[in-house]
């Protein structure tokens, strides 16, 4: 169907200075994950790579308050996001991290390349600069009065207030938001890369990629009209990948400049580890590769416009991104999340109190593809139990139960059959069909609806046939129709696979199906269980969620607006 023989999957490196939340979850790293599982499942060849975020200035101020290294605090949640991710059942094949060498001489060397062929710009700027911390203050650390409304505690990039864009030397009064004291303004040399040249290029590049979401490009093409201009790719800050130049002392590369080639240096990591340390250039550099960037919608400038410009102007011939399928934000109980107020759900506390693959249906039937979306605690319940327990673990649970007694544990030999079970049989085909065309084209919540919708049409089956009383008047029938719901069953071990990972892996196991065939493409030819096939019991899937559990979890968030 495409050029592409393997497909290189990122999903943007969260910020290694706090827990994942539910935020993260719905935009990036569940729809990411539930894409790589679809390739797998299909045979695709794919790579999954993630890391964290470890530079920048939150990290810097999270460390000194708590009086410990910065090295110290993004390396304990770095182990604990890791752990939480693979308890989701997110699996990358490498998650890395930016503190680590290998990405500080990958960066370098990414900007040595663009340095040496001439395309960096040099710089003097001014900069907010705190003489009682002795260091510089990225804007938006400082904060004073807009000289345009008047209003008190704009930042120093912007006014929130009245929207104007900040110079640095336009605010009045500038002082930290650290500790309160004024802060000055110095000079400071930087390194720019020019955009704004490269706009014409990247303009017809994006315009080659209709089928982007409709977000994507309109958010790009907002950047385009207000002219893209030149980036500074330096910062003046100790924690960070120092700029690999002399008398460049107390400067870093700036964060969205590396964080990106993250991406790389994780490739880089993971080709090592493998044995052939130079198996990333498959990856990176050679047009077979399809590469996909799963990121939030506060992320696209980064990943469709400066990234793609950085690999475009490496001397190397590096592959562009081919979609970005960013998402919008997930609100939670109809507010937004924040963070700093610990209005959220955090992924570790979640899978103390519930199962993963509960969450991941959740979200993706409620994926932020186009528009923000809310998460209620009702709803994930709803979801829950009228969805996975009662049509998914209901069919599985009568089938199963219906071929443990009636045929001694076995699919039952075929017979003749009616409209209703070929009907049946060609559902469960167009819903493969279908889904692999939704996904394809990263729509992912609609792919989850339609195996719903062929996993309410199982039940649906089942009742119209009614097993249970032609098991008294008409055994064959009974097996026939036992036959077509054992290949319901092998559709939703296959199919549901990529978004419920631990219970179909249950109904694998149960079917005796091949643990290569799971990992490696459930779809190659002949999918169908055949006559005799033994069917064991997988067990209850999805247990029920009552109301109590639910009331403490708003009770929790309602706590948290209340204090
Ligand atoms: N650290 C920002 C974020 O989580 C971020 C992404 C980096 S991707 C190279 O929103
Ligand atoms: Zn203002």
């Amino acid at each position: 169907m495409s050029e592409f023989q393997r497909t290189l999957v990122t999903a943007a490196l969260p910020y290694a200075n706090g827990p994942i939340h539910l935020g993260h979850l719905a935009g990036v790293y569940v729809p990411a994950d539930i894409y790589v599982r679809f390739k797998r499942l299909h045979g695709d060849e794919v790579l999954f790579i993630c890391g964290s975020d470890e530079h920048g200035v939150p990290i810097t101020l999270a460390a000194e308050k708590e009086g410990i290294t910065p090295k110290q605090l993004v390396d304990r949640n770095y182990t604990m996001m890791k752990e939480s991710f693979e308890k989701l059942g997110v699996l990358f094949d490498n998650y890395s991290q930016t503190s680590r060498p290998i990405h500080h001489e990958t960066s370098q060397a990414f900007f040595l390349d663009l340095y040496e062929q001439g395309i960096l710009k040099r710089k003097t700027t001014l900069q907010f600069y705190s003489e009682r911390a002795q260091r510089f203050l990225p804007d938006r650390y400082v904060e004073g009065t807009c000289p345009y409304c008047g209003a008190e505690g704009a930042r120093g990039d912007q006014c929130e207030a009245c929207g104007s864009q900040m110079e640095p030397d336009k605010l009045i009064e500038p002082h930290s938001v650290v500790d309160g004291t004024p802060v000055g303004l110095k000079e400071s040399d930087h390194w720019f890369l020019p955009m704004g040249d490269m706009q014409p290029y990247l303009q017809q590049w994006i315009e080659g990629h209709e089928n982007w979401r409709e977000n994507v490009l309109n958010y790009c093409r907002g950047w385009f009209e207000r002219g893209l201009g030149d980036r500074a790719v330096t910062r003046d800050l100790d924690w960070g990948v120092p700029v690999p130049l002399p008398d460049h002392d107390g400067k870093v590369l700036y964060v969205w400049f590396e964080a990106p080639i993250g991406y790389i240096s994780a490739t880089r990591e993971w080709a090592q580890r493998q044995g052939d340390p130079e198996m990333w250039r498959r990856w990176w550099q050679d047009e077979g590769t399809r590469l996909i960037h799963f990121i939030g919608k506060d992320n696209i400038v980064f990943h469709a416009l400066l990234f793609p410009a950085m690999l475009h102007a490496h001397s190397e011939p590096y592959v562009l991104p081919d979609n970005v399928p960013a998402n919008e934000f997930l609100n939670l109980e109809g507010r937004k999340l924040s963070t700093s107020r610990g209005y959220a759900v955090w992924l570790p506390e979640y899978l103390e109190r519930f199962e993963p693959d509960s969450l991941r249906y959740c979200l993706a039937r409620n994926l932020p593809e186009s528009r923000d979306t809310n998460f209620t605690w009702d709803d994930f319940q709803a979801r829950h139990n009228n969805e996975l327990a009662d049509v998914i673990g209901n069919f599985v649970n009568r089938t199963v139960t219906f071929v443990t007694r009636y045929f001694d544990g076995k699919v039952p030999p075929r017979g003749e059959l009616n409209d209703n079970d070929r009907q049946a049989l060609a559902a469960i085909e167009e819903a493969a069909e279908r889904s692999r065309e939704q996904m394809e084209s990263f729509q992912l919540r609609a792919a989850a609806e339609t195996l719903l919708l062929m996993s309410k049409r199982a039940n649906q089956y089942f009742d119209e046939e009614q097993p249970w009383s032609t098991r008294k008047s008409d055994m064959a029938r009974c097996g026939t129709t036992l036959y077509v719901c054992s290949q319901f069953l092998r559709a939703f071990a296959g199919l549901w696979a990529m978004i419920l990972p631990f219970s179909m892996q249950k109904l694998w196991d149960a079917l005796n199906l091949d643990e290569e065939l799971w990992q490696h493409g459930w779809v190659r030819g002949d999918w169908m269980l055949s006559e005799g096939h033994p069917i064991g019991n997988p067990g209850i899937l999805f247990t029920k969620i009552d109301d109590e559990r639910i009331e403490a979890e708003k009770k929790r968030l309602e706590a948290v607006l209340e204090a």
